[in-house]
């Protein structure tokens, strides 16, 4: 394999940056002003709060990190410093209004366009293969999300629509389950040349045999666990899972209620029935832990899920994705806020594992059973608050992506993490149980 050329990456990463740009463009431009100042959850920042970030995180990185250019406004600095003030707190700032955060973003990015022109794409860690630019398409890309969260939770009339997928064509008619040999494989990366810190250094790991879900859970598969009494019933859940229900009474995922003897969900404004065949999202992990305890079976480890979405048994190698080393396509997975929706669960043949396993990359991002921490030989780049001050044992990790996600921001080695408790985010899951040697 062969890794691309400067100019190449130069291309992806002027392609990554106006990408993001659209998308971050009409979010903030599908609704007024005051939905952009106002908060629509206290989990979540004001929309244009999210927009000067992203310019600012811009214009720290490719402008004066990389350019070593002076600061436009610094000034504003503290106000988009995402540790200084919690997100409940935004609101309240002396926030740039929506049009002059507009233009500031739009003056960064005039900037660091001319900037990638004009930067060597080695000789420094933070330019190396283009790195930064990669890390800030990224990053654009990351807030993307978490703005379509912020819709997601706002109240009102729909402002945001997308075509949905289509049904599952052939039917998806593999078996439920496939056997993951056990044996080392080798999980993180030191050569994928956008990573991010917490994804690197490739390492060994020995992952006995396991079996995994060819397919997430489903609205269908989770109604059963709800129609069992699986919300009643304690012996499924952690001591914290279960208080997390009892405290909030949890009956079902976010954003669903009954009415008129059926279930129904709204989703970006509309309220629609729950499609029995769609995986499951916006369910905690503590939800996903006690729905596979029910199954008799459990979530799978992060290095199970990354063995079962990068391992090749034909050559033992570890690809980057599913599918091989070509990058994401419509065909292959539901990424990129395309569709506002997870597919059918069974879609993407073209996207599955060499085992058969589908779906893992797109949809909805997957909960794992393991905390967040660093690999063996993780080194913090190229700052400390992007992942080392999560590690620990308060962050579960997330794998796979969304269809919230952009491609650039997902591979088969991508980490992301969230409290246990999170359910706005568009989190689903899969299930694993023990395999034994053959
Ligand atoms: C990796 C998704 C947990 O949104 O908090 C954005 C990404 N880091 N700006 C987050 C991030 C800094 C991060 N997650
Ligand atoms: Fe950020």
């Amino acid at each position: 394999d062969t890794a691309p050329d400067p100019e190449a990456l130069r291309e992806r990463a002027r392609t990554a940056l106006l990408t993001a740009r659209d998308r971050t463009t009409l979010l903030t431009s599908c609704v007024e002003g005051p939905e952009l100042t106002a908060q629509h959850s206290p989990l979540m920042s004001p929309l244009v709060w999210d927009l000067a970030h992203i310019g600012n995180q811009e214009e720290q990185w490719l402008l004066r990190a990389v350019a070593g250019r002076e600061a436009m406004r610094p000034e504003i600095d503290p106000l988009y410093d995402a540790f200084e003030h919690p997100r409940s707190e935004r609101p309240k700032l002396p926030l740039l209004a929506p049009k002059e955060a507009r233009g500031y973003a739009a003056e960064v990015r005039g900037r660091a366009l001319d900037v990638l022109e004009s930067t060597p794409f080695h000789g420094t860690r933070l330019t190396e293969a283009g790195f930064a630019f990669g890390m800030i398409a990224q990053h654009e890309q990351q807030h993307d999300e978490t703005m379509l969260i912020t819709h997601q939770l706002r109240a009102g009339a729909p402002a945001l629509t997308a075509p949905d997928p289509d049904p599952v064509s052939p039917a998806f008619r593999g078996p439920s389950e496939v056997l993951v040999p056990g044996g080392p494989f080798t999980m993180g990366t030191t050569t994928e040349p956008w990573s991010l810190d917490n994804e690197r250094p490739a390492h060994a790991r020995l992952v006995p045999p396991f079996y995994i879900d060819t397919a997430p859970v489903t609205n269908g598969a989770y109604l059963a666990f709800m129609d069992d009494g699986g919300y009643d019933n304690s012996r499924w859940w952690t001591p914290e899972g279960w208080a997390l229900v009892r405290d909030n009474g949890l009956r079902s995922p976010l954003f669903w209620r009954r009415e008129a003897g059926q279930w129904l969900r709204r989703r970006f404004g509309v309220t629609e029935v729950v499609p029995p065949d769609e995986p499951v999202v916006h369910v905690s992990w503590y939800e996903a832990d006690a729905y596979a305890r029910w199954a008799g079976r459990r979530l799978p480890s992060e290095a199970e899920w990354e063995k079962a979405a990068r391992f090749d048994p034909a050559s033992g190698r570890s690809m980057r994705y599913p599918w091989g080393d070509a990058d994401p396509t419509p065909e292959r997975a539901n990424l990129g806020q395309r569709h506002l929706r997870p597919a059918p669960a069974g879609s993407y043949p073209a996207g599955e594992s060499p085992l058969g396993v589908r779906q893992l990359i797109g949809d909805v991002w997957e909960w794992t059973s393991s905390d967040f921490l660093p690999y063996p030989g993780f080194v913090a780049f190229p700052y400390r608050e992007y992942s080392e001050v999560f590690f620990g044992p308060d962050h579960k990790v997330l794998r796979g992506g969304s269809f919230a996600v952009d491609a650039v921001a997902c591979r088969g080695t991508f980490r992301n993490w969230d409290y246990p408790v999170r359910r706005q985010i568009f989190a689903g899951f899969r299930t694993a149980r023990d395999g034994e040697d053959s």
